[in-house]
């Protein structure tokens, strides 16, 4: 993570929307038209107590702007937070596109990010169990890119056409409104058991990719096989890959679940706050690519979005990197007002014929519409492109430009032909010419056809405590199912991809797993119905396990903005403090007293020190670690509030890193933490570097099994 001062100044993208900020500091209050206003507390009455006058025009002004200030909500990824940023190229990728970004290093192209939840409503919670969006776009020299990703490398269906019942069976049902922001429910499981090409997503969503721990340690994937195109106009397939510094990183699924209660907001802030604070989130871009002869080498198709190009097949090559290090000013205008498009690409990037993303080409600039109410939606500040644009189109709702001329047509000689056409010298964009002969037809490539070999894949992948989440999560997410077909259906299914996972989960659902599935039922619903129909005769293993694919093999080198909780009371011993915290915070951690009361402690040597978080206000699920200082009144009082013994019993059964010093080793001896005297990510009376060290791994994972038994 870099940590400077925000670059404001050198992008184009942020001194555009500069011309657009509204100050309202050193000013008056008026109305929209400029007029002075005196009061804004009282409606023009008849008389002191009399009843309101048609009259009054302040009161309509203010009441109707406010009536309307609402737009629809985006009908997926209706949940986001934002940023801006930049991106910067390593080095020249010309032998594969032209594109300005993949060629000229020199340039700092600016980017707006905007992640999300995919199911739950704009104020629904974070820790949601699902994919998030990654959506980057790119404002360049050449007209706007979009790359709107999500966090996860696969889709769950093969075909746009599907879209629309994949999102109606994860939203909450129709008839009661219910679940929020779950899939745990029986439309979901009921639509996924019937299609099963969903289900390698599917175990994505049950491992803990679904549950970051932060949005800045997460991967992003352009998901779509594109292409790029060089300057001689040759192709190369390509895959996009945004890897984060700080590694992918994870939450488990108590943790989730309680965190959603202490702070729904958790990812907006923890991104809000890191780039505040200046340190600022960076990803490198990736590229995975296929020479063009080698389209069908593979076992499955590179135009399928179920299926990802193992990085053990083909490595990921880092080309760039991507650093965000602004908030944004406000964000109605920016964070919800900015609409990505998967169609708006630049000259060097092309689309290939998946069917989900040319059906998205059509989607987005069609739910824009709606959303933003306007053809002109890409006249809003956050959507203007960094380059002029000329064209004949004109009018529409809230047409912001004044397009000056005679001519609104091509072609045409009163504006002497203008606006002309560009020339491909002049880096116009043409399509690529693919050669297509082929018969019209409705229907599905055979080569889409294997629905379980990847997902078996994944699961293989897995370390043993990722399996035993991924396991946990199916049993959670089926056990909110009330119908036993349906649970038996994805018990049938499962075993597809794996016996012993099938097993467990029927298991912990007190079922069996069926032999086979209720044919009558799939000949009355439909060929889909049919499971075997999309299973080839053997499972393929092209790899026995692609070690990119766990969590396990992520990064694990840095504590920069780990949130690490202090325990302390009147009395804690300042040298034991100092000590830790000037150790952690050097490394880049983030420091947050909690003490029995709000205001200030003070310390065994009279210092007063401020108090981040009074205990009854904060839970330990929104940190990372926790440290006890030494310091006997001070112990003394922790001892006394239950909820300092439940939040130390919490942090253990997370699997997280916890220290003591001195007389804080004490407190510990009340929790569970005297049964894991030997853990190595338990550090008693240690040096800070141990601590920090074992902060840096995330979680100790091997604890897990043990820790699942503290019944907190
Ligand atoms: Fe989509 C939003 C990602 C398939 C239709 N999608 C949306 C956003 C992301 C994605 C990140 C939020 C953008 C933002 O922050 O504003 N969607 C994906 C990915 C897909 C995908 C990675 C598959 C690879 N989407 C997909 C399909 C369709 C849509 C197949 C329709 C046929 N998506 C939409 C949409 C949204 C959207 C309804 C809602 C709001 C918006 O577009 O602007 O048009």
């Amino acid at each position: 993570m870099a940590k400077k001062k925000p670059e404001t100044t050198n992008s184009k993208k942020i001194d555009d929307l500069k011309r657009f900020e509204v100050e309202t500091k050193d000013t008056v209050m008026t109305t929209n038209q400029g007029l002075k206003v005196n009061d804004t507390n009282n409606s023009l009455k008849s008389g002191e107590r009399g009843s309101t006058l048609l009259e009054d025009f302040l009161l309509r002004e203010k009441i109707t702007h406010f009536d309307h200030e609402r737009i629809p909500e985006r009908i997926v990824h209706a949940r986001g937070s934002g940023a801006h940023g930049y991106f910067e190229l390593y080095d020249s990728i010309e032998n594969y596109s032209k594109a300005g970004i993949f060629t000229d290093t020199a340039r700092k192209t600016p980017v707006f990010v905007r992640f999300s939840t995919v199911a739950g409503s704009k104020g629904s919670t974070d820790l949601a169990r699902d994919v998030r969006g990654f959506a980057v776009k790119f404002y360049t020299e050449e007209g706007t890119w979009d790359l709107v990703g999500n966090n996860m490398p696969i889709f769950f269906i093969q075909d746009a056409m599907k879209f629309p019942d994949l999102v109606h069976a994860v939203k909450p049902e129709p008839n009661k409104e219910i679940p929020q922001a779950a899939s745990a429910h029986d439309t979901f499981y009921d639509f996924i058991s019937h299609t099963t090409e969903t289900l390698h997503n599917q175990i994505w969503v049950m491992s803990d990719r679904a549950i970051p721990r932060s949005f800045r340690m997460m991967e992003g994937f352009g998901i779509h096989t594109f292409r790029l195109i060089n300057e001689a106009g040759e192709s190369h397939f390509v895959k996009f890959h945004w890897k984060p510094k700080l590694g992918v990183h994870s939450v488990t699924w108590d943790e989730a679940v309680k965190i959603s209660g202490a702070d729904s907001d958790f990812h907006r802030r923890d991104l809000w706050d890191a780039i505040d604070a200046g340190h600022f989130p960076e990803w490198e871009l990736g590229i995975q690519v296929v020479a063009q002869e080698d389209e069908h080498k593979f076992d499955f198709d590179l135009l399928d979005p179920t299926k990802l190009i193992p990085e053990e097949m083909v490595p990921v090559q880092i080309i760039g990197k991507m650093t965000l290090n602004k908030n944004p000013e406000n964000f109605f205008a920016e964070t919800e007002q900015v609409a990505f498009l998967p169609g708006h690409i630049i000259p060097g990037i092309d689309f290939t014929n998946d069917p989900l993303l040319q059906g998205r080409l059509f989607s987005y600039r069609d739910t824009q519409l709606s959303r933003l109410g306007s053809p002109n939606f890409h006249q809003i500040p956050i959507n203007r492109p960094i380059v002029p644009t000329h064209n004949n189109q004109r009018d529409g709702h809230m047409q912001m430009d004044v397009p000056k001329g005679q001519t609104a047509y091509f072609p045409n000689s009163l504006s002497g032909g203008c606006p002309h056409l560009a020339k491909m010298s002049e880096g116009a964009f043409t399509s690529y010419e693919e050669r297509i002969d082929a018969k019209k037809i409705r229907t599905r490539s055979e080569s889409f056809s294997d629905h379980f070999s990847q997902p078996a894949l994944f699961y293989r992948s897995l370390a043993d405590w990722e399996k035993q989440h991924v396991t946990d999560a199916y049993i959670f997410e089926l056990g909110k199912c009330t119908h036993q077909h349906i649970q038996e259906r994805m018990l049938y299914v499962i075993a597809q991809i794996d016996e012993d996972l099938s097993q467990k989960v029927a298991k912990g659902l007190g079922l069996k797993v069926p032999k086979s599935i209720d044919e009558p039922l799939n000949q009355a619903i439909g060929a889909d119905a049919d499971v075997s129909k999309f299973q080839p005769p053997k499972k393929k293993v092209y790899l026995e396990k692609d070690p990119a694919l766990s969590q396990a093999n992520t990064k694990f080198n840095s504590i920069v903005t780990r949130q690490v909780a202090v325990l302390i009371g009147d009395g804690f011993s300042m040298k034991d403090f100092k000590n830790m915290t000037d150790a952690l915070k050097k490394e880049g951690a983030m420091i947050k007293v909690v003490a029995p009361h709000g205001g200030t402690v003070k310390s065994d040597n009279g210092q007063e020190q401020k108090v981040d978080a009074a205990i009854a206000t904060t839970e330990s699920v929104l940190y990372d670690a926790v440290y006890v200082p030494g310091g006997k009144e001070s112990v003394a009082a922790l001892k006394d509030t239950a909820k300092f013994i439940k939040f130390i019993n919490e942090a253990l059964k997370h699997c997280k890193a916890i220290a003591a010093d001195h007389e804080g080793v004490e407190l510990l001896e009340a929790t569970y933490v005297s049964e894991f005297k030997d853990d190595p990510a338990v550090c008693l009376n240690s040096d800070p570097s141990t601590f920090a060290k074992a902060i840096a791994q995330h979680r100790n994972w091997k604890r897990m099994a043990r820790a699942e038994k503290i019944p907190v």
